[in-house]
């Protein structure tokens, strides 16, 4: 371990440490980063001397805001290998976490986002704070909610989670909390005590946890939980516009301008691969259906433009192709979730 390495992974009296750090890109992750997390999860996951692995982040602001996208649409506009090696590698973590046979915990303090989202869902204990702010934002970069987002989000309760898988809506702890997202909320002020506490004792981790839980206060999703349960429960996403539209409230035309602002494309990949993530055998299937989807759209223009107008130019005005849901057909979408040729396929670590 270096100091100025991208990811810090060492072992703490009992605890193995993974501290992102990375800072300048808001934890962002890289493929190296992936592959160090990796390396130090297998070694700790058979030595006796590990009883827990906790995830943080060096500095003040974010958790992990997602992935290293530049490097992702760099790749996308060439031959993509860079980008499938990625995917493959960072979903490879995020199934060993889903399985991993220790407790973990992810302490979400601050930006929560993408790849970020893939390390701590995964985790038992995942502790949002006040400046906790989670989103999986794909579909306004014509990305999709990948990291295993058709598995957690189709299994929150209404339709909260294709909610936010469509719209990328950012919400607070209150709302993670009543989505399952957080299991525990503290103030970010109490966050250097309480690691320092379960550093010294990791097997106490559930009364320290308890000692500090404070309230996060009022979810305000729970406001309209009921109108997104049956506005989101449509068999499409053109079903799901058609029922915003005629709602007539405030709430769900706002909610009709944001998507409006989406990826076509991502909005019915991302409708389509919730439907199958909720169905799906085992987190490992459908890690390999999202990696299918990654290695396909990150070559296509929704993705390109969408990291150009968001992240790179800033000017928000992508231009999406094809540029309506009507447009955006069942070849296509059967196209993007085939199956690759079984040399190229995901596989789960041995
Ligand atoms: C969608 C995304 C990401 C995003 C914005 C989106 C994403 C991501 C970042 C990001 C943010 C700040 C940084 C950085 C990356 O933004 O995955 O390096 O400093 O990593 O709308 O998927």
């Amino acid at each position: 371990m270096t100091q100025d390495a991208e990811v810090l992974c060492r072992i703490e009296g009992r605890v193995g440490r993974i501290t992102l750090n990375r800072p300048q890109a808001l934890h962002a992750l890289t493929t190296s980063m992936c592959r160090l997390m990796t390396g130090a999860l297998l070694a700790w996951q058979d030595d006796p001397a590990v009883e827990l692995v906790m995830f943080d982040h060096s500095g003040e602001r974010g958790f992990c805001a997602g992935g290293d996208i530049r490097m992702l649409a760099d790749s996308g506009a060439g031959d993509g290998k860079l980008a499938r090696e990625f995917f493959f590698i960072e979903y490879r973590l995020n199934e060993l976490l889903f399985r991993y046979p220790k407790p973990t915990l992810a302490i979400m303090d601050g930006v929560t986002m993408g790849g970020g989202v893939g390390l701590a869902q995964p985790c038992r204990y995942r502790l949002a704070t006040e400046r906790t702010t989670f989103a999986m934002p794909e579909t306004g970069i014509g990305l999709f909610p990948d990291v295993g987002g058709g598995w957690y989000l189709s299994r929150m309760p209404d339709h909260l989670g294709l909610w936010l898988a469509l719209t990328g809506a950012r919400i607070k702890a209150a709302d993670c909390e009543l989505l399952g997202i957080a299991t525990d909320f503290v103030q970010s002020a109490q966050v250097a005590d309480l690691k320092a506490a379960i550093l010294a004792d990791p097997a106490a981790i559930e009364t320290l946890l308890t000692e500090v839980e404070a309230d996060a206060g009022r979810p305000p999703i729970a406001q309209h939980q009921d109108e997104i349960a049956r506005l989101f429960a449509g068999d499409s996403v053109e079903a799901i516009t058609a029922a915003l539209e005629a709602a007539e409230s405030d709430w769900a035309r706002d909610q009709l301008r944001v998507l409006a602002t989406k990826s076509p494309q991502t909005l019915k990949v991302a409708f389509r691969q919730l439907r199958l993530g909720g169905t799906a055998k085992s987190f490992a299937d459908h890690m390999a259906l999202e990696y299918r989807i990654g290695a396909r759209v990150v070559q296509r223009h929704d993705f390109l433009e969408g990291v150009r107008a968001v992240i790179v130019d800033k000017d928000n005005a992508p231009k999406w192709n094809p540029p309506d849901l009507e447009s955006v057909g069942k070849e296509l979408l059967d196209g993007i979730f085939a199956a690759l040729p079984s040399e190229d396929e995901w596989s789960p670590l041995p």
